[in-house]
């Protein structure tokens, strides 16, 4: 029964445009901080959330229901069965494996290898038309499992690599300088992890590129500021997880901030992790990881050409050549 009574004359309704869904697999601490996220950014109508865990999927689901009040309409389910994010328009794998103290980071590889061929096609399957998205680690080589294992084009499999690193780096260039976070431009590439690579060349704060500026004004170069500050990048994560056990606040605003340039088609330029065969001189083999890349509603738009130096073209190579290392050793 309607609730609601049809007013006199009322036509009937007009064909809809198909709801918004995305899914998000795995409902640890990143994938509730992105779904939570996603939820007050009102960036879906339906969000179907997967889990191994059934009574903490339940727990969660209901946790977020009971919040309807406050919230923009969403239809929240959950379920162990992945036949419930058919039809999705966004898939965020978050699930993974911890790694057990003194395991190596190969072996937790290998076990979310194993964890990926599970998860990967049937969520392919049921949402051919989908844009799937990797937030598990290591993220690059799994973006590449994932890529595989779906048998999706590669526009529409992309990692959120550094997106997350360069929020970091913007953060601290921003707190160094004094200025707001959203006026600097500065990227990080390449590998979401050790080797990531700082493009110091393109930064820019306000439109004004910052080391000729610096150069300009005779301001001593300070490079070792310049390496102190991508140290603490790369060293973020781990004290972040140091402290409090796990990193959840900053990748699920990361997360949600793609999902809304890529559902409402922003054509917006991020850091993420993407097939960069044959891209700035890197041609060692099949290989995702961070380059700034355009995104809208068909996935990667497309790769921007950024002038780099000879030293960040050399880095981003010994960069992909780690990746690629890792890579050989799973034998997919
Ligand atoms: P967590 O809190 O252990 O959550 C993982 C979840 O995955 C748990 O709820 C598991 O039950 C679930 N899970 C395990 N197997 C399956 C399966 N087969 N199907 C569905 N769900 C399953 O981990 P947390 O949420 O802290 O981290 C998740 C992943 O995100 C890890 O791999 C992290 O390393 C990675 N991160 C990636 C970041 C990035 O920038 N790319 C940033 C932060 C964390």
């Amino acid at each position: 029964p309607s609730f609601f009574k049809p007013i006199h004359g009322a036509s009937p309704p007009p064909p809809t445009s198909r709801n918004t869904k995305i899914s998000v697999v795995g409902v640890g601490n990143v994938g509730m901080a992105i779904a939570q996220t996603i939820l007050t950014q009102d960036l879906a109508d339906e969000l179907a959330l997967v889990d191994v865990n059934a009574d903490k999927l339940r727990g969660e689901m209901l946790d977020l229901q009971h919040a309807a009040a406050f919230l923009p309409r969403t239809t929240i389910s959950a379920s162990v069965d992945y036949s419930s994010t058919v039809g999705s328009d966004l898939l965020i794998v978050t699930a993974g494996a911890r790694q057990i103290p003194g395991e190596s980071r190969l072996n937790l590889l290998q076990r979310n290898l194993a964890l990926f061929s599970k998860i990967i096609p049937p969520l392919s399957a049921a949402s051919p038309d989908a844009i799937l998205l990797i937030v598990s680690n290591p993220v690059d080589v799994l973006t590449y499992v994932a890529w595989k294992l779906s048998g999706l084009p590669a526009n529409r499999v992309i990692g959120s690599g550094t997106n997350l690193d360069s929020s970091r780096f913007r953060f601290l260039i921003a707190d160094h300088l004094d200025v707001n976070a959203q006026d600097v431009q500065a990227y990080i590439m390449g590998e979401h992890g050790d080797s990531s690579v700082a493009l110091w060349s393109s930064i820019s704060v306000g439109g004004v590129p910052i080391l000729s500026f610096l150069e300009r004004q005779q301001i001593a170069y300070e490079k070792q500021t310049l390496e102190k500050i991508h140290k603490e990048v790369v060293q973020g994560a781990y004290e972040v997880i140091g402290l409090k056990g796990y990193t959840s606040w900053a990748i699920g605003y990361s997360v949600a901030n793609l999902a809304r340039t890529i559902l409402r088609d922003q054509h917006k330029v991020h850091p993420v992790s993407v097939l960069a065969k044959g891209l700035y001189g890197i041609d060692g083999g099949e290989v995702f990881l961070s380059l700034p890349t355009q995104l809208g509603r068909n996935g990667v738009l497309g790769v921007t050409n950024l002038h780099l130096t000879e030293e960040e073209c050399q880095q981003l190579k010994r960069s992909a050549t780690t990746i690629l290392e890792v890579q050989s050793q799973l034998g997919i």
